[in-house]
């Protein structure tokens, strides 16, 4: 009989005393606690359980390496800087590429619309 009869409430062959999550299946390599993402840190100590991260981030992903997080970050894709939320500004005049985006294409709008 596994554990001489010890307790494994949660079946993942680890007997409770020995397990640091003993409602949670997990695996040996954790102490019984589970890793979802397998990004090797464990559920309860990852603040992004569902996305594989980095321990630097708490187990957060950052796509894009401008250190901030993906789910801080208005720009995952592109790295850019924190007082532009991760968003870059490449010519570097303060205002972050998809504001001035966004201004150029509505004077570009008003324009075709003042001509016709
Ligand atoms: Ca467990
Ligand atoms: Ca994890
Ligand atoms: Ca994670
Ligand atoms: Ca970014």
């Amino acid at each position: 009989m596994e554990f001489l009869g010890c307790p494994d409430r949660d079946g993942d062959h680890i007997q409770d005393k020995d397990d640091a999550c003993p409602d949670e299946p997990g695996t040996p390599e954790f102490q019984g606690c589970p890793d979802k993402d397998g990004d090797k840190i464990i559920d309860k100590q990852d603040a992004c359980p569902d996305d594989p991260g980095i321990p630097e981030f708490n187990g957060c992903p950052d796509k894009d390496g401008d250190k901030i997080i993906d789910k801080e970050d208005d720009c995952p894709e592109e790295a850019g800087l924190p007082q532009f939320k991760g968003c870059p500004d490449r010519d570097g005049d303060g205002v972050m590429d998809k504001v001035m985006n966004a201004l150029i294409n509505r004077v570009l709008h008003q324009t075709t619309v003042a001509l016709k």
